[in-house]
């Protein structure tokens, strides 16, 4: 592993939960947000969307956030070939699993793969399973979402992950998707698989909820959507993911 991931997985192995800030660069989250959950302990920020971003909006974006002091760790969380930008520290390396068209699975890795490489951009291979809503990420990678009443087909997914090697498998709802990622999603793929750094996000809005997301074995979470609509609850749910 990389620096990012070596450093994500020291703190999950002293028992820290991790909280992933989200911005999306078509509607990005300001310099000030950013700063303030750098300040409550957020452990990085993904950067990355489905549609209407370009490297160089990636680029200008944290540019920003760095020459206003934000420190954070930068992670791409791609949409597409459109979010290889040279400026982040890393970049989860996904492959859409429960996706229908091989261009989710292995067309666009292999499209970014060589810049990825020569932008000399820290890869984090992962496994990126939609259930339920799905969100416009299942939309645009034509996924087969898990439906929610069989929600132990993620064990499956994830074991897959694990045994071809993953480092991290990222079970996701949809962005700002009306039911949240179900904490019986993250403890199926839990139990099937140990070894990959395990994160849940789509549609977390409540405290609570991201209290059972790490309850049941999620070693971070994700929150976009709250961050940008209710930032304080989003500061909020962040304390209770730090505080354990
Ligand atoms: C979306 O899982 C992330 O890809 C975060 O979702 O915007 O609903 O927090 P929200």
């Amino acid at each position: 592993p990389g620096r990012v991931e070596r450093e994500l997985r020291r703190k999950i192995e002293s028992g820290e939960k991790l909280f992933l800030l989200l911005s999306d660069p078509e509607k990005p989250l300001s310099l000030e947000i950013v700063a303030r959950f750098e300040e409550a302990g957020a452990d990085a920020l993904l950067v990355g969307g489905s549609l209407n971003i370009t490297p160089y909006d990636i680029d200008e974006y944290i540019g920003k956030l760095r020459s206003g002091g934000v420190r954070l760790p930068t992670i791409l969380f791609p949409g597409g070939v459109n979010n290889v930008a040279r400026s982040a520290d890393a970049i989860l390396f996904m492959s859409l699993l429960n996706s229908l068209d091989p261009y989710w699975l292995i067309g666009a890795q292999v499209s970014a793969a060589l810049l990825v490489k020569r932008l000399g951009l820290e890869a984090i291979p992962t496994a990126y399973i939609i259930v339920g809503h799905g969100g416009a990420a299942g939309h645009v990678g034509r996924a087969q979402p898990i439906p929610l009443d069989n929600i132990y087909v993620v064990s499956s997914y994830a074991a897959a992950a694990e045994l071809l090697g993953f480092h991290a498998i990222y079970v996701e709802a949809g962005s700002g998707s009306p039911r949240p990622v179900p904490p019986e999603a993250v403890r199926y793929a839990r139990t099937a698989a140990e070894e990959p750094i395990l994160i849940a996000g789509g549609g977390v809005r409540e405290p609570e909820h991201a209290r059972r997301l790490v309850e049941a074995g999620a070693d971070a979470i994700v929150v976009g959507t709250l961050a940008e609509k209710q930032p304080e609850k989003a500061l909020k749910l962040l304390s209770y993911v730090k505080r354990r």
